[in-house]
C-alpha cells in the first residue's frame, strides 16, 4: 500500500497568504494529479491556537525569522498564520480534498511547533500519523506539500526513521529557502535515505 502525504497545503503558505512561500499554489494541480496513483491520501493541516508561541507576536521585541530557545530546543519564529479556523488554515480552493481518508492537524499545543507529520518540534509527542499508516498497511510514503525545507523535509526524515519508504516529489513542493535551509533541508533527506524525485 502506498499514501500521499499532502503537507500543509493551505492558503497562509500560498501567495496572500501570512507565510507565503513563492509559488506556493502552483503545486495543486499536480497534487491532485498524484492522488489516482496512490491508495491512500492523507493531508497534514497546520493548526495554530491564536497565541502560538511560534509566532513572533507572542513574544514582545521580536520579529519574524528571529530565532529563541524553547524548552525542546531552537525555534525558528514566524508570522502569526494558520491560526485556527481562519481562512489562512483553510486548505487551498485549488486542492481537490474528496479522496483524503485522514487530516493530521498539528501545532495545536500553544507551547510546541510541530513541523513534522509524525511528531512536534519536541520529537517525542506523536500526531498519530504512523500508527493510522501501520494500521492501513503503508509502507510506502510519497510526499509533496509546503515547504519543501520546514514541514515536508520534517515529515520526510520522521518517515524515514519511523520505518516508511519516503519518495518527496520536488517538482510539488515549494520552499521557503530562510538563511540556506533549503539546501540543507535537500542535503539533510538525502543522506537520511529519503528518495528525491
Ligand atoms: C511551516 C513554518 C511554520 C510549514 C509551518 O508548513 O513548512 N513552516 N509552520
Ligand atoms: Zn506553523
Amino acid at each position: 500500500m502506498n499514501c500521499l502525504v499532502v503537507v500543509d497545503p493551505q492558503n497562509d503558505f500560498c501567495p496572500g497568504g501570512a507565510l507565503a512561500v513563492e509559488g506556493g499554489d502552483q503545486i495543486m494541480p499536480s497534487i491532485n494529479e498524484m492522488m489516482a496513483a496512490h491508495d491512500l491520501v492523507v493531508l497534514t493541516q497546520d493548526w495554530h491556537p491564536q497565541n502560538h508561541s511560534s509566532f513572533a507576536s507572542s513574544h514582545p521585541g521580536k520579529t519574524p525569522l528571529e530565532m529563541i530557545d524553547m524548552s525542546y530546543g531552537p525555534q525558528v519564529l514566524w508570522p502569526d498564520h494558520c491560526i485556527q479556523r481562519s481562512d489562512g488554515a483553510a486548505f487551498h480552493p485549488a486542492l481537490d480534498t474528496s479522496r483524503a481518508a485522514a487530516i493530521i492537524r498539528k501545532g495545536m499545543n500553544p507551547a510546541v511547533d510541530s513541523y513534522s507529520a509524525f511528531f512536534e518540534n519536541d520529537k517525542k509527542t506523536q500526531t498519530g500519523l504512523a500508527g493510522y499508516l501501520r494500521e492501513t498497511g503503508c509502507t510506502q510514503l510519497t510526499l509533496a506539500g509546503l515547504a519543501t525545507d520546514f514541514c515536508v523535509a520534517w515529515s520526510a526524515l520522521d518517515g524515514v526513521a519511523e520505518g516508511f519508504e519516503v519518495e518527496v516529489r520536488l517538482a510539488s513542493c515549494r520552499g521557503i529557502d530562510f538563511d540556506g535551509s533549503l539546501d540543507a533541508a535537500l542535503e539533510n533527506m538525502r543522506k537520511s535515505g529519503v528518495k528525491l524525485v
